[in-house]
């Protein structure tokens, strides 16, 4: 370290006067209090929840900075290769428990808080979410970057501040959705530092001058405005190293334009342009559904331009050859919607950096790789050519060049082959003609990788095969997704975390998830599964109370919790899910009271929001809130059945579901959800997979044992005949199934609001059946069957079946996924802080 001459002993003196030990109760009740009166100017006695909680975290925050501050310094002075992870969606959630549980400092805040005059509990309970993400792709990259900073991987995201997260959901009273804006900032956010300092000049628009006799050209006039940093510290579990999420946030160039002072127009020379101020403003709503919008565009450059100008000032420190780029940084794409980084990249090797075209290429193929996350058509990105040649006229003749010399070596291959070339190119001919971007990811990355193995596999054999083709097998390569166990098990059921610690007899599975999996014989032991069961029926309450407090249903703890947690898609099928609900409801009404007795209680908790301009997911919506209406105070059904929908599902709502869950439901048609990874939460909490043959789910049956499963439905290879069918030669309902077509019947007699209200919902069905819903009715109710003989039959062997499934999880920690990126991917190394 260089301190001023001379004045070492005053700093690390004061740097001293500022520690305080893991343990250290009083020294962090001092920190607190001091925030209280210091950052937050309120006296010790004139204090609420809302400024405890932010006094707390600003106590933790000061913790992090340090850790960052060390883990900084100490990568700048080792200089590895780093990697860079690009996310345009980061679902965070809450900050405060998970950083003190990482910290290893819970019970010292715990207690100091106490000592306060405030318990711990209610003041996580202050925090808002950060919820800049959609579902499972945003939530993704907040398990990735916390197991990077657990592995001490040197190593980033890189993202945008929205202003405004994803939309709050609201309820009317006949049962749809409202969306209200998501004010997340409007009280100052505790885990964020703004970095005023770095900034970075974006041009949007202007005009194009080559250069004559070189590769480059001039980018110049239209728009500028400047991205700003704003970091988020992201601690490591169990290490010092912290790692960062660097959000970038539009501002407009502070135009200091003389002239239009001397013009007398003071106004208008300080006027922010208010294009400029919209761009970081809101998350766009979509989940696994492209909408091709300029705002978006602009979005993903200002954010992919700013980062790379960030990464690249942070290697020209180095004063290395541009050769040597791939050799220091890799950057993973989270999907397409960083891919205009490829370009920008090109775009400032040749425009700025004075490089041939050809040796650009060579630098930029080896920093990229590109993960994709579906393979639903309407979710793939293309952009209109005329969109990107208004916007950034010079990346688009980058990426004109990028496919020219692309398909001169696809046509060398393939002589002759105008189909090939055509179903290749960079560049959809036709009118409009579009840029279609996971082509670009795939010509301008080294690897390229889907989030499961079928999925992986219907990446190389469907969308992606001609691709394979060319760049060959090797190009191409799985990465099964990964969740956290600190926050999806230590932190959100921190009951059957300490009887896991307890029995095994260390917390090492917190950072080895592997060694869950030695304690698959203590399902055997009944005092073992009574523990387990305690705990479960302990969460179940809990979540009871919660719903009880917030919609006035009242539940059954004894019931199956069944939860369908997730985004409202067609082709999640929470369709599927809710006609047997109201065919399980049909049969209450009809049996008699003493076959009632024999009918085994189920609670279906729904959770999830509707992309805004989805009408039929919001229909669904409608629908399961007005079953609910109706069946929940039948009194023929008592507490046989209940269902719930949850208003507004998000990650801190998830961390009180999850742990409750007895039945994890993951009904997707098979083949379309690439992995899913509610479906690993709940299993590692103990629920049993009620699923398809789809995404991870075939992995988590695997390794948990098919035994332990649930699973129905058509596979994969047999979704296309079958759909073609639906059709092309349709059968009636009736047909296909008998049990939903009565469903249907019910459902049209007004049983749940007005005849009519839901024919667009039933039409999918009747007609086409796209989802299988249908073709997979009879089968789900037959494994809901088989869940209806266990519960009711074996208790004890329900919960051995729900431990053994728990502690099969071990595969699917993030702290796995990350590590196999690491290794077969990036080529990055862990850089471990040194403890002292
Ligand atoms: O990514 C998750 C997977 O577990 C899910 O199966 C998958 O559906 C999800 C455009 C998406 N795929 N695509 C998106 C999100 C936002 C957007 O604007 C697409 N999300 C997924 C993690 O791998």
């Amino acid at each position: 370290e260089e301190w001023p001459v001379g004045q070492e002993a005053t700093w690390k003196t004061a740097l001293k006067a500022n520690d305080v030990d893991e343990d250290d109760v009083q020294g962090v009740a001092n920190t607190i209090v001091r925030h209280v009166t210091t950052s937050l100017a309120r006296q010790a006695g004139n204090m609420d929840t809302i400024a405890a909680y932010q006094a707390t975290a600003l106590s933790v925050r000061d913790q992090l900075i340090k850790r960052w501050n060390e883990t900084t310094s100490y990568h700048t002075a080792r200089a590895p290769k780093r990697i860079y992870y690009f996310s345009i969606e980061w679902l965070i959630g809450r900050s405060l428990d998970n950083a003190v549980l990482n910290l290893g400092m819970k019970n010292t805040y715990e207690d100091a808080s106490r000592k306060l005059g405030f318990n711990f509990e209610d003041l996580l309970n202050e925090e808002r979410d950060a919820a800049l993400g959609n579902g499972g792709l945003g939530r993704l990259a907040a398990c990735y970057i916390d197991s990077m900073a657990t592995l001490s991987l040197p190593g980033w995201g890189y993202g945008l501040r929205y202003n405004y997260g994803i939309f709050k959901q609201m309820l009317s009273k006949t049962g749809e959705q409202l969306e209200a804006p998501d004010p997340w900032l409007d009280r100052e956010n505790p885990w964020e530092i703004a970095r005023l300092d770095v900034a970075y000049p974006i041009r949007f628009y202007g005009n194009v001058e080559p250069v004559a006799n070189s590769d480059k050209a001039v980018w110049s006039g239209g728009m500028e405005c400047l991205a700003v940093a704003y970091d988020t510290p992201i601690p490591g579990y169990a290490t010092k190293n912290c790692a960062n999420i660097r959000l970038w946030s539009a501002k407009p160039v502070q135009g200091f334009d003389l002239n239009s002072f001397n013009a007398g127009n003071y106004e208008a020379s300080v006027h922010a342009s208010s294009e400029v101020g919209n761009i970081t403003q809101v998350l766009y709503p979509n989940d696994n559904m492209y909408q091709g919008k300029l705002l978006r565009l602009q979005q993903q450059y200002l954010w992919c331009s700013a980062s790379l100008q960030d990464i690249l000032r942070r290697f020209t420190k180095l004063e290395l050859p541009w050769t040597q780029l791939p050799d220091y940084i890799c950057i993973q794409m989270n999907d397409t919607h960083p891919t205009i980084v490829i370009a920008e990249l090109m775009r400032i090797l040749i425009d700025e950096e004075d490089i041939s075209y050809d040796q650009a290429w060579k630098i930029t193929t080896k920093v990229f790789a590109y993960t994709n996350h579906t393979v639903l058509p309407e979710a793939l990105e293309k952009w209109e050519v005329s969109l990107f040649e208004k916007l950034l006229p010079r990346h688009l003749q980058i990426i004109y060049r990028i496919n020219h010399d692309f398909l001169q070596q696809v046509a060398k291959r393939w002589p002759n082959d105008n189909d090939r070339l055509a179903r290749m190119s960079i560049i959809e001919e036709g009118t409009p003609k579009y840029v279609r971007m996971a082509y670009l990811a795939i010509v301008g990355s080294f690897k390229v990788n889907g989030v499961a193995e079928l999925h992986s596999q219907l990446l190389q054999a469907t969308i992606f095969k001609d691709f394979v083709e060319f760049k060959g097998r090797d190009h191409f390569t799985n990465v099964t997704n990964g969740i956290t166990p600190r926050r999806w098990l230590l932190q959100c059921n921190p009951e059957l975390s300490a009887l896991i610690t307890h029995s095994l007899g260390s917390e090492a599975w917190l950072t080895n998830a592997q060694l869950l999996k030695n304690l698959i014989p203590m399902a055997e032991q009944k005092e073992f599964r009574k523990a387990f069961d305690i705990i479960k029926q302990n969460n179940k309450r809990r979540l009871a109370e919660v719903i009880e407090q917030e919609l006035g249903i009242t539940l059954n703890p004894r019931s199956v919790f069944a939860a369908q947690i997730k985004r409202m898609h067609e082709y999640k099928r929470q369709t599927l899910n809710i006609f047997a609900i109201i065919h399980r409801y049909l049969e209450i009404k009809k049996a008699s009271p003493a076959d009632r007795k024999k009918i085994q209680p189920w609670t279906f908790i729904f959770a999830g929001k509707a992309a805004p301009g989805y009408y039929i997911a919001k229909l669904v919506i409608r629908l399961i809130v007005n079953v609910g209406k109706i069946v929940n105070n039948d009194q023929d059904v008592g507490d046989l059945l209940k269902v719930v929908f949850i208003p507004d599902y998000s990650v801190s709502i998830a961390e009180v579901l999850i742990p409750a869950a007895d039945i994890s439901v993951q009904i997707s048609t098979a083949g379309t959800e690439a992995s899913g990874t509610s479906n690993m939460k709940l299993a590692l909490n103990g629920a049993l997979l009620l699923g398809t043959v789809d995404g991870a789910n075939i992995e988590i049956a695997e390794d948990a044992g098919e035994d332990q499963c649930f699973m129905f439905g058509y596979l994969n290879d047999q979704v296309q005949q079958v759909r073609y069918n639906n059709s092309y030669n349709p059968t009636p309902l009736e047909q296909r199934s008998p049990e939903l077509a009565a469903v249907f019947k019910h459902i049209e007699s007004g049983a749940f609001g007005d005849a009519g209200i839901y024919d667009s919902l039933l039409k999918t069905v009747y007609e086409h059946d796209y989802y299988l819903v249908s073709n997979d009715f009879g089968s789900y109710l037959a494994a809901q069957k088989l869940v209806d003989e266990l519960w009711g039959g074996d208790p004890e062997e329900w919960t051995r079946k729900a431990i053994i499934t728990s502690c099969s999880m071990g595969d699917f920690s993030s702290d796995r996924s990350v590590q196999d990126y690491a290794d077969g991917i990036w080529g990055v190394e862990s850089e471990r802080v040194p403890d002292n």
